[in-house]
C-alpha cells in the first residue's frame, strides 16, 4: 500500500511537471522552444518520409528509432504557444490564440497520426509506414494552411 501511494505521488508529480514547463522567461524563449521541438520532430519524421518515398533506402531500425523520437517531440511544441508569444520571429498566425480549440484539434490530430506512424514503424512493414507517413504529412499541412503565415 505504501509503495502504491509513493508510485501514485510520483506519477502525479510527472503529470504536474508538464504545465510547469510551459513557463518561459520571455516570449522569445517560448518561440525558440516550439520551433526547436518542431524542427527536431521534422528532421526525424522527414527521415522516415524519405524512406517511404523511396528517396533513401529503407532501414527498418532507423525508421523505428526516428518515428519514436518524432512521436516524443510531437508532444512538446504546444505548451510553448503561450500568451504574448504571437509576436517576434514567428510564423504563427494570431488565430492560434483566438481559435485555440481549433488549433488544439489540429495539434492533437497530428500527435495521433504520429503515434500511428510510430506503431507502424515498429512493425517494420513499409506499406503501413507509407500510409502512416501520408496521414502525418496531411495533418502537418492542414494545420500549416490554417495557422501558419
Ligand atoms: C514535412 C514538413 C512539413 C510536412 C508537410 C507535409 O516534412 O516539414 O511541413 O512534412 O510538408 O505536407
Amino acid at each position: 500500500m505504501k509503495k502504491l501511494t509513493t508510485l501514485t505521488i510520483a506519477a502525479a508529480t510527472l503529470v504536474l511537471a508538464a504545465p510547469a514547463m510551459a513557463q518561459f522567461a520571455k516570449p522569445d524563449d517560448a518561440i525558440k522552444y516550439r520551433q526547436s521541438a518542431l524542427f527536431v520532430m521534422q528532421q526525424n519524421f522527414g527521415r522516415v518520409a524519405a524512406m517511404a518515398a523511396g528517396k533513401v533506402p529503407f532501414d527498418a531500425k532507423l525508421a523505428a528509432e526516428s518515428a519514436d523520437v518524432a512521436t516524443f517531440m510531437s508532444k512538446l511544441p504546444w505548451a510553448a504557444f503561450v500568451d504574448g508569444s504571437d509576436k517576434g520571429n514567428t510564423k504563427a498566425k494570431p488565430q492560434i490564440w483566438t481559435e485555440k480549440a481549433k488549433f488544439n484539434e489540429y495539434a492533437e490530430k497530428m500527435q495521433g497520426e504520429m503515434t500511428k506512424l510510430d506503431a507502424a514503424a515498429k512493425t517494420g512493414n513499409l506499406d503501413s509506414i507509407k500510409a502512416a507517413v501520408g496521414a502525418v504529412g496531411g495533418s502537418c499541412k492542414a494545420c500549416h494552411d490554417a495557422f501558419r503565415m
